[in-house]
């Protein structure tokens, strides 16, 4: 305790406490640290921001590694914005780590030295140990002040820094693995990044039987964020084997304004902004490029989603028949949480034969549970996700690769690639576009054709805005309502009266909301008992404003 104090005084406290000065917490304000970092509005971030430098200093002398921290709040407004830190390994904060975070987020600002000294403490940290910290942000305009804060953060304890500027949230991610293993896995710049995902990309669609321009190009919404300037630089890279087409890249409209993969999933319609013709693919990114989702217009008008859900699916049917092709039986895991559409689960159980889990909702959840596979695919239905594969299973197909020979061989090589493509990062929607056209390349599929694997049940996503959201809890991964009481038998009476039916609500991580997810046989009863239960939510969780009304 004495020792560690003593540490602080070298800190230098009186910098701290004046730089801590100039980024004042307004105080009374209490922040967590959710599913996806803190994330508000991007005015009251700048305390958040500069405290997060400390903590990522901390972090770094604690695991003697690089820490990341990102500034964005992906799909979320403009005017909001948020940060996480990222792990070494290129992980998500662990989770005792997140509590330090908050605890640090909230201190007031003459607690904020003992609050150092108490995380240092329960942590364990050396103080003396150097620190390296890599910092990326998006592109709101809020965001590159809010990177000078957490810079300034770093800075006062002493930590070292890179500022990589615009990144997407994978490519952070990368960065900081890349740097943690000493290059073996990448360069750590963002040339190291295109040309690892490029080479892997073309590499795995070399063998492609079709090449018809139609399996070549595709139409990308950006959602007007980082994502556009990215593939941008990355297009040539690429272009040999894909031809992508920009929309919405950030030159006219806001970012995640009527566009992006939030907006398309939750409204299910396409994006403005976007010329689509019929049966042509397209795909929309989020605001920080770690979702994707795809579409397209049939020749009637009608719009077809094709979601997290079908992606793991198409992925995983993929794996599946290369790891049939080399003999090896690797066990594939699906991961998903309680939004995946009811057909889908079905389709992987009962036509593809793969054991599927249920997670609570937040990647995090989903990469833990894919962690016990020797291939685990998962996905959130709002198109977050990716493929990890376990070490073992890693070396096993490397080696495979080399020992194999013929059509075996080439599809050890194929999985190479695929594991070269799915960086570490959790989700990645540059990465996902390319595994996923190649599929589509070297299977010879339409887009049609991959929607037709199941057909989706009607659903409907909605929010209720209650007093205080925690009062809402849950069980069997948020399936099931334990308080407040009475709520999970409304929610039960109200399934009952519908066909293929199912309905569940939660408190939202990053919103102040209650989230309402309702399905069944048409669209006009999904919305029905959406609504329905959204008034039970309304009445005996403390509705807050006007009562939830029918229609959207
Ligand atoms: P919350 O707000 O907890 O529902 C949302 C998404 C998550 C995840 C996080 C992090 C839905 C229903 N929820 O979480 O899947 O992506 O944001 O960004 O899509
Ligand atoms: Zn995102």
């Amino acid at each position: 305790m004495m020792q560690i104090g003593q540490d602080l005084v070298d800190m230098d406290l009186d910098a701290i406490r004046e730089y801590s000065a100039l980024h004042a917490k307004p105080s009374g304000l209490v922040l967590q640290y959710g599913t996806a970092g803190f994330r508000t509005k991007a005015e009251h971030l700048d305390h958040v921001m500069f405290r997060m430098g400390l903590l990522a200093v901390l972090r770094s002398k604690q695991t003697k590694s690089t820490i990341g921290v990102m500034v964005t709040a992906s799909h979320n407004p403009e005017e909001d914005n948020g940060v996480k830190l990222v792990d070494p390994l290129g992980e998500m904060l662990a989770p005792s780590w997140e509590e330090h975070a908050t605890c640090l987020a909230n201190a007031e600002e003459h607690e904020l030295l003992r609050m150092l000294m108490d995380i240092s403490v329960k942590a364990a940290v050396n103080l003396h140990q150097d620190a390296f910290v890599v910092i990326g942000r998006d592109t709101r305009p809020s965001s590159e002040k809010l990177s000078q804060s957490v810079i300034d953060g770093v800075t006062v304890l002493g930590g070292q820094f890179h500022d990589y500027g615009l990144l997407t949230t994978p490519q952070l991610h990368y960065m900081v693995y890349c740097r943690n293993t000493s290059g073996q896995y990448g360069k750590a710049t963002i040339e190291g990044y295109y040309e690892k995902l490029s080479k892997a990309f073309m590499e795995l669609t070399k063998q492609a039987f079709c090449s018809g321009d139609e399996y070549r190009s595709l139409k990308v919404d950006c959602a007007n964020g980082i994502g556009a300037l990215k593939l941008r630089e990355m297009e040539h890279y690429i272009s040999q084997g894909l031809s992508v087409q920009l929309f919405n890249d950030g030159t006219k409209g806001k970012l995640n304004h009527l566009c992006g993969a939030d907006f398309v999933k939750s409204h299910q319609k396409p994006p403005q902004g976007m010329e689509m013709k019929s049966n042509e693919r397209c795909c929309s990114f989020d605001g920080d490029a770690d979702r994707i989702v795809y579409y397209y217009l049939d020749v009637d008008g009608h719009f077809h989603l094709i979601d997290g859900d079908k992606i793991a699916t198409l992925i995983s049917s993929f794996l599946k028949e290369l790891l049939l092709e080399i003999g090896e039986s690797l066990n594939i895991g699906v991961v998903q949480t309680a939004y995946a559409n009811g057909s889908s689960t079905r389709y992987l159980e009962e036509v593809m034969k793969v054991s599927v889990y249920c997670t609570k909702t937040g990647v995090k959840h989903l990469h833990h549970k894919a962690q016990e596979f020797d291939i685990g695919v998962y996905f959130e239905a709002n198109g977050h996700g990716t493929v990890l594969f376990s070490k073992a299973a890693e070396t096993k197909i490397k080696q495979l690769a080399k020992e194999l020979e013929d059509k075996k061989r080439e599809a050890a090589k194929m999985l190479e690639n695929v594991i070269d493509l799915f960086n570490q990062a959790a989700g990645d929607a540059i990465a996902d576009m390319l595994v996923i056209e190649a599929i589509l390349i070297l299977k010879g599929l339409t887009v049609q054709q991959w929607d037709a694997l199941y057909t989706d049940l009607p659903n409907r996503q909605l929010k209720v805005k209650v007093a205080d959201r925690q009062v809402i809890s849950t069980t069997d991964a948020e399936r099931q309502v334990v308080t407040p009481p009475g709520l999970q038998e409304a929610i039960n009476d109200l399934v009952k009266k519908y066909k293929l039916s199912r309905a569940f609500v939660r408190p939202s991580g990053t919103e102040d909301i209650v989230r309402v997810y309702a399905e069944a046989d048409s669209q006009e009863n999904a919305d029905s008992l959406a609504h329905a239960v959204s008034l039970a939510v309304f009445q005996l969780a403390g509705g807050v404003g006007e009562t939830p009304q029918p229609g959207f």
